[in-house]
Parts: structure tokens; sequence; C-alpha cells
């Protein structure tokens, strides 16, 4: 069975992008919620019902194990769906997010234990990254900024023009009045890591600016191998498919920015 990946749109192929490119032999199966995105600014009632139904489709399409690749869905969905809905629904198949990876290892870019998270209003609102990042590292001090402008801008093809630079340097100057010794910043976002070099070009060279696709693709490579039950469940025949709930065109003409190639989805 392939693995399935889900987002509320385009932006989740930035973690399919590091994660193909670090497990290749993989089938994938890609969805994208287009016809309801963005997610970032609904409540939690709407993002868990259509994660969930997502969700329940990628299983009916024999997917065992499923990412959530966008934070807003990690955040806000993912504990009920582990914990309520999936004993019932698939106790042997597993929904993992990208929150929990990247709270894993952020404490370790930091000297100065003052962490920065970059993510949207429904990510920062959740507080999931502060809680699961003090799990982790009971001592850092975590600061949050929601940067709603953000994915507008990537989405309207506007990340890499002058025009971005007021929303970029706004909210990175909102995060370090925050605190002063911020060294490391996480880009808690599928959208983000396309604004990168603008971010990079508006902070100091010590920062750590973090992209979770890297250590998503990394932490899913360490998780196959501690699981082989999940991993036998997974096809290796390097096939990838898209899938959207909205015109494909639609998702098609965006994808390429995000993956890197040109997709064609169904
Ligand atoms: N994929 C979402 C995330 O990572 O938070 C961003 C897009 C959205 O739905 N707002």
């Amino acid at each position: 069975a392939p693995i399935g990946i889900f987002d509320s749109g385009v932006g989740g192929l930035t973690v399919m992008k590091d994660i193909t490119g670090r497990l290749p032999s993989y089938d994938y199966l890609y969805l994208g919620d287009s016809a309801r995105t963005p997610y970032g600014n609904r409540s939690f009632e709407s993002i868990y019902r259509f994660t969930l139904q997502c969700v329940k489709y990628l299983f009916t399409q024999q997917c065992h194990l499923v990412i959530l690749a966008c934070n807003t869905a990690s955040a806000k969905a993912l504990r009920t769906i582990q914990q309520r809905d999936l004993p019932d629904l698939a106790p042997h198949k597993r929904v993992l997010g990208v929150i929990r990876p990247t709270a894993e290892v952020i404490g370790l870019h930091s000297d100065t234990g003052h962490v920065g998270v970059l993510g949207t209003t429904g990510t920062i609102q959740s507080d999931s990254y502060k809680i699961e990042i003090k799990q982790q590292f009971p001592r850092l001090s975590v600061y949050q900024q929601a940067c709603p402008m953000w994915v507008p801008l990537v989405e309207n093809g506007e990340h890499n023009h002058p025009g971005a630079d007021y929303f970029v340097k706004k909210y990175l100057d909102q995060l370090r009045q925050q605190s002063a010794t911020i060294d490391t910043m996480l880009l808690a976002c599928t959208h983000y890591p396309l604004l990168i070099s603008k971010i990079r070009s508006m902070l100091d060279t010590g920062i750590s600016l973090l992209s979770q696709g890297p250590i998503v693709a990394a932490s899913l490579q360490d998780y196959l191998k501690r699981h082989p039950e999940i991993d036998e469940q997974c096809s290796q025949n390097g096939t990838r498919r898209f899938l959207t709930t909205d015109a494909p065109e639609l998702f098609d003409h965006h994808a390429a920015t995000f993956f890197g190639q040109k997709v064609q989805s169904e």
C-alpha cells in the first residue's frame, strides 16, 4: 500500500518532496483538500471533521500509514483522531503528524535556550508546539508568532517579490520583540520554506532557521525502521499519485512551485 500524505492543499508537497527525496523507493498517495483550503483560520470542529474525512478516504485507498503534512491539521485534529477515532476505525493503521518530530529536535539547535515558532493563526493558537516542545525540552523558552499573511503571499506567487518584505519583516520583528536572544526559528507551516531566502536575509547569520521537511523525512525513516510491522505494509515500487478535492488543473498549476517538478493530479 502507498504511504498517504494529507494536506489542506498543495503546501504539503514541500514535505512530500523531502520525504520522497529521502525515501524514494516507497509508493506515495498525496491528498490535498484544495476545495476547502486554507485551514489556518478555521475552527477546531471544521479542521477535525475535514481531516478525519480525508484520512478515512486515504484508508479506503489501502494506505496503512498516513502522514498529516499540514501543521494546522496536526495541531488541531491529530490527537483526537489518534485517540478517539483510530481505535475503532482502523486499530492497525497509523496516522502521524509533523509537530512531534520537529519538537523532538528543535532544542538540539539552540544555545541560548530561546526558540521561536512561526505558523498559521490556528497552529499558534492551539499552543501545540509550545506544549510538545516543553515535553521534550522542559528548560527551553518557546516564543510563538502567527504569520497570517505568509500563506496568501506564497499562494499568490508574491513570495520572491519586494512587496512581501513588509509582511515578512513585520512578523519577524514581532517575534524578536518577544525575546532578543532567540537563536533558533522553526518554520512551522508547509508554505514557509518558499519564503526562506527572504526570511534569512532579514535575520542575523547566527540564527538557525529550521524547515520541517527534512526533519519529518528523517523521523519517518526512523519510524519505519522501528516499526517493521508498519513498514511491511508499505509497498515499494516508487510510484507517486496526487489527489485533490478541487479541479486538477488548479492543483497542478500551484503544485510545481511546492514540489519542484510538474505534477498531474486526479
Ligand atoms: N498547510 C497549512 C499548514 O501547514 O499550517 C498551511 C495552509 C493552510 O491551510 N492555511
